[in-house]
């Protein structure tokens, strides 16, 4: 079956049975103070309305029984899997790998490396670790989706113009079609989120569509009541 939802550029067609939510880094590094988004020196507080949105989302997506991926950005502790360039660039307060208020700045296990509790994955929920912005890279994430014969991909997360558009755009190139929730994403630099959701939905959708919250819930409404119905 095919839900209709209003997005733009135009009308999103999400088949129910071959569509996942997947959430970009909703972690505590980025979220939180002390983490490596603050010591990039960014107001960690403007990514907060995202939470209340990929929650709603995660809940929406658990009542329909549809599958729901989480994404982190992190690295092995030995940083074997973190380039040279991506250590040392620019001039960070904390590096990743040092030690800070929530661990080491986004290693896998580290405190700072966790899903926020409001998006925190359920039990059979897929969590893909990524050592890049772009969830396919150096990950099985493509082999998980192919396996699972989802077509269709429902994104939320942060950083919009960052690892959720990188994302975004790898999943494009590798043909699945895109839809990103508008409130369910954030960035430190609200100007870039505004310039991300126009590029994504730019051209008749050349990287995929935008829709609201409130469009994707209106849409999956009959599919949440039937599935908790009984
Ligand atoms: C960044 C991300 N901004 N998850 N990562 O470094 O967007």
């Amino acid at each position: 079956m095919i839900v209709r939802i209003d997005a733009e550029p135009f009308v999103f067609r999400l088949p129910l049975g071959s569509t996942a939510l997947i959430l970009i880094d909703m972690q505590k590094d980025f979220l939180d103070p002390g983490g490596f988004g603050a010591a990039l020196g960014n107001d960690v507080s403007r990514l907060q309305p995202a939470v209340a949105a990929c929650a709603r989302l995660l809940a929406i997506f658990r009542a329909c029984k549809m599958p729901v991926l989480h994404t982190r950005e992190v690295h092995r502790p030995d940083l074997s899997d973190c380039p040279v360039s991506k250590r040392t660039r620019g001039n960070p307060a904390l590096r990743i790998g040092d030690d800070g208020p929530m661990g080491r700045v986004l290693i896998a296990g580290e405190p700072g490396a966790a899903i926020v509790a409001d998006c925190a994955p359920a039990y059979g929920e897929r969590v893909i670790d990524k050592p890049g912005k772009g969830a396919f890279y150096n990950t099985d994430l493509a082999t998980y989706l192919a396996a699972h014969q989802i077509t269709t991909l429902v994104f939320g997360g942060v950083t919009t113009e960052v690892c959720v558009q990188t994302t975004m755009r790898e999943a494009n190139d590798r043909g699945y079609e895109c839809l990103l929730v508008e409130e369910a994403t954030e960035s430190y630099f609200p100007e870039f989120k505004q310039a991300t959701l126009a590029m994504i939905r730019a051209q008749g959708a050349i990287v995929g569509w935008t829709a609201s919250l409130s469009a994707v819930e209106k849409s999956l409404e009959h599919c949440m009541s039937s599935s908790t119905a009984g």
